[in-house]
């Protein structure tokens, strides 16, 4: 049981426990979220469908979200080691890719991450493809928007744990 949302604020009413990315609550009643374990997976947690809206980050037992107005849709970050989460938008949100291990070219995600989030080991993120151009080295934490992150918006093309 990764994850538990229940019906009412507070963590009152009936609960429903997850373990996956859901893009969009369809029964519009979920309005509190509790991380249940997170030895396998960080969860992000949206106030919009489709990863939109404010994001909060859930990365222990005793970080409760207890409310959002309503939780409309998350995902997990699973704690491989090593682990780098990259977002298309600012604050998490957008499409989402997990990096685990050296990358030479992102493909489709190309020039596109706008923010980050580090679960364990420490990254080094290029401007260019096979680790060239201008270079961040990014420890474990989170880096919501380009300033945080150090490269320029939508330029990184490669990255690796150090
Ligand atoms: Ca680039």
């Amino acid at each position: 049981m990764p994850l538990k949302l229940w019906a009412l604020p507070n963590f009152a009413g009936a609960s429903k426990s997850y373990e996956f990315a859901v893009d969009e609550i369809v029964d519009n009643s979920s309005e509190s979220a509790m991380v249940i374990d997170t030895r396998e997976s960080a969860w992000l947690i949206y106030s919009e469908p489709q990863f939109q809206g404010e994001c909060d980050v859930v990365e222990s037992t005793a970080n409760l979200v207890a409310t959002r107005e309503r939780v409309r849709s998350f995902r997990p970050i699973p704690r491989n080691t090593p682990c780098i989460a990259l977002f298309e938008h600012s604050g998490y949100r957008g499409r989402m890719r997990v990096v685990t291990g050296p990358t030479t070219s992102l493909g489709e995600f190309n020039d596109r991450v706008t923010s980050v989030i580090v679960t364990s080991f420490i990254w080094d993120l290029f401007e260019h493809n096979d680790y060239g151009g201008k270079s961040v080295r990014l420890r474990p934490g989170r880096y919501r928007d380009p300033a945080a992150v150090g490269l320029g918006n939508d330029t990184l093309s490669s990255l690796r744990p150090t």
